[in-house]
Parts: C-alpha cells; structure tokens; sequence
C-alpha cells in the first residue's frame, strides 16, 4: 500500500479527510480479508508531517485493526510525512506498536521483525519476516539518493520499499524528482509510493509496483472523465486500492473510493452551456464530487455553479474563456510576426538597445505619425474617434501586436 494521505482535506473540504480514511481502512479491512502476512506502507500515510490529533487518531484506529490480527506493518516515510526533526509520525506509531519504520536511523533497532546494519554513525534499519529480507528508505531527492548509493547503502534484497519517481516505471512524462533502474539496488519486488495511480510493470525479472492513493487526490485521478464539445462522451477513469502480492507477483485488489467526476464542456453561449450541463447532471449521483471547466466565449458560472450544486456533494467549477475556431499552430516566426515585430526580436536578443530605441522610434513615425502624438487616434472601418492623450489611450480594436505587449 502507500500513499494514504490522512488529514488531507482536499478542496479545503473536511469531509475529503474522512474520505482519504474511509478509503485507507477499507484497504487495510480487505487486506485482513486476503489474509496478509504483512503490510508494506510505501510512504505518505498522513498528508502532512505534522498530523492534527484527529488525523493521528484516524491512523491508530486503522492500524489497530493490523495489531489485532497480528499483522506487522513496515513502513518508510514518505515526502509529505517525513521531517528533519528527530522524531516523525512514525516514530509515535513505532512506539504505540503499530508500525516498524525502515530505513537511515540514529538508533539501531533489533526485534521480532528489525535488524539493523551500521553505517558509520547511522543504521540501516531493515525487516527480516521469516527470511524475507524488507528493506527501504525514506524518501530522499534524487540527487542525495545517488550520492548514497555510491556507497551501495542499501544493498540488493528481497523487496525494496522507496517512495519515489522510478523513470522507466511511470509511463507518463514525470516533471518531478526521479531516479532510473540502474540507481537502484537488484530486489524481486519493488514497493514504491509517490505515483497516486496504480502501475505494475515487469523489468527483467523484478516487479515494480505502485499502488497509487486509496482515494483521488486530484482531478487527474478522476473515476469519471467527461468531454462535453461536439457531443457529450465518457471516460472512464484509473481504479483505487493497493495489490496483494503472493510469490513475488502482484495482484491488484480495487478499493472504494469517492466518485470524481471530471467534466469539460465547451459551450459559445449561456443558453447552449446550461443545456449541455443539465444533460451531465444525469451522469452525477448525489455523492460525486464534481470538476466541471466550462470553456467558450460568453458563460456566466455563476448561473450554472446554481443548477449543478444542489446535485453533487461538492463542486468546483471554472471558466475558460477561449475561441472554438480559432486553432493557433505556430510554425515558423515569420508566420506569426511581421518583418517589424521579427527584426525588434533579433534586436532584444542582442541586447543593442541603442539600435531597439531607433527601430521602435522608426515604427511609431511611420505607423502613427509623430506630430499627432497629442491625440491618438482610433481606426475601424473608416469610422475615427479622438481621444485625449490625458485619459488612457485606447487601444486600437484587433490589433495585437508586439508593440502592445511592449506598451505600445
Ligand atoms: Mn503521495
């Protein structure tokens, strides 16, 4: 399991916190179920690394249900639970029972379940469970990582538990921290958390499984995808829960969580928006969470935020204004800019302000006369209009060009 996120209160929505432990005890009761030897907790059970009474209460009760069946739960910190203080979350778990923390430790540890091998002044703190050699670290930046496994600090084993970005695992561009296969140490499985979605991918002969958040974290998790622009069609989304492994494999055991409904509608006008927004609220049950973009010219959200609320446990809502026809693909410089806007750039990217000055100066003779820089005036089809230098000057309609973004 990983990335259980206690305590986040999502949308600033309190009951999202109770969703993220609803979905983590459901997670842990099924484990139960399966019948686990063990739990892995792969990072970032709380949200915060310093967790409100209420939340710290939330994972007690849930790991409590482990204790009572004898089932030992190892864990490595994650980046949003660790801290460079000298006790963690974790460690309060550690001493309640209900947790073994693995990984770069002050104190050497040795029990039913811990070894510990040192490392200068620290240990490495690993689980040995009936010969099964568990070990794993908190999470660290890529660069401290490498800088570690000069040393070969964690050494190949059975299973590795990490909390990180594993480049050739995530098959989505990763613009975050990661690490490669050949940073790693050799183990048959490895446990990761840090990805919300669940991956298990075979590299040789290794398992690298993320099993992503219990619950959905972000609208990039959505459980229901809807793209409303030409016609309304549906997408479904990525699945919740954690895998239960048997023989080094495996196996992915889905877990409830909250519907959130992702929606984009484009509509050109009001009329066309609240029409296409009362079809989606067939799809919504009364429990979604719903994140609707409205996109188009002309739409007040305000109005629609009043026909959907009443039908979704929680809303968010956005507009977007944009121009349907209009695609811009931009192909070449000189497509976009004219031989002025073209030559001011190669003028900027020299920084010859001098040569800028002349050029600038030169294009506002020519393009608005410079004796008539006491009125500006305004051209649209024919029709011209004075206006008073004094005031602000108007811009004139449908121009954009470099020179208005330069203040022009
Ligand atoms: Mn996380």
């Amino acid at each position: 399991m990983a990335d259980a996120h206690l305590g986040y209160e999502q949308y600033h929505q309190p009951f999202r916190a109770e969703d993220f432990a609803r979905s983590f005890r459901s997670a842990v009761e099924t484990a139960v179920k399966e019948n686990v030897d063990f739990v892995l907790m792969c990072g970032d059970v709380f949200h915060k690394s310093n967790p409100n009474p209420k939340t710290i209460k939330q994972a007690i009760d849930i790991l409590t249900i482990l204790k009572r069946e004898n089932v030992p739960v190892f864990a490595v910190e994650g980046n949003h639970d660790k801290t460079i203080k000298d006790l963690s979350i974790y460690d309060l778990l550690e001493s309640l029972g209900l947790l073994f923390k693995l990984g770069l430790r002050r104190r050497f540890r040795k029990n039913e379940f811990l070894k510990s091998k040192p490392l200068g002044e620290l240990n490495l703190v690993y689980a040995d469970f009936d010969g099964l050699k568990i070990f794993g670290d908190t999470h660290r930046s890529s660069h401290h990582f490498r800088l570690l496994m000069e040393d070969r600090y964690l050494p190949d084993c059975d299973v590795l538990a990490l909390h990180l970005s594993v480049k050739e695992v995530v098959d989505f561009e990763v613009k975050d921290d990661y690490v490669t296969v050949a940073d790693l140490p050799k183990a048959r499985y490895y446990a990761l958390g840090h990805i919300h979605i669940p991956i298990s991918k075979k590299i040789g002969d290794s398992w690298f499984v993320y099993p992503g958040c219990p619950e959905r974290y972000d609208a990039r998790e959505y459980s229901k995808r809807i793209e409303y622009f030409e016609s309304l069609k549906v997408f479904e989304g990525c699945r919740k829960g954690f895998f239960v492994v048997n023989g080094f494999k495996p196996r992915f055991v889905e877990v409830e969580s909250r519907e959130l409904v992702l929606a984009n509608v484009f509509a050109k006008d009001q009329r066309e928006a609240v029409e296409k927004v009362r079809e989606i609220q067939d799809l919504l049950s009364p429990e979604s969470i719903l994140v609707l973009k409205v996109f188009g010219e002309n739409v007040n959200i305000e109005d629609l935020r009043s026909i959907v609320e009443r039908r979704v446990k929680s809303l968010r809502i956005s507009f977007e204004k944009v121009q349907r026809e209009r695609k811009i693909e931009i192909k070449k410089l000189n497509e976009v800019f004219d031989e002025f806007e073209l030559g001011l750039l190669e003028y900027l990217k020299r920084c010859d302000f001098e040569s800028l000055m002349d050029v600038v100066v030169g294009y506002v003779e020519r393009e608005f006369g410079i004796g008539e820089f006491k009125t500006l005036t305004e051209f649209e089809g024919g029709k011209s209009e004075e206006v008073k230098v004094e005031e602000k000057p108007t811009k004139p309609k449908g121009k954009r060009t470099l020179l208005d973004f330069l203040g022009g």
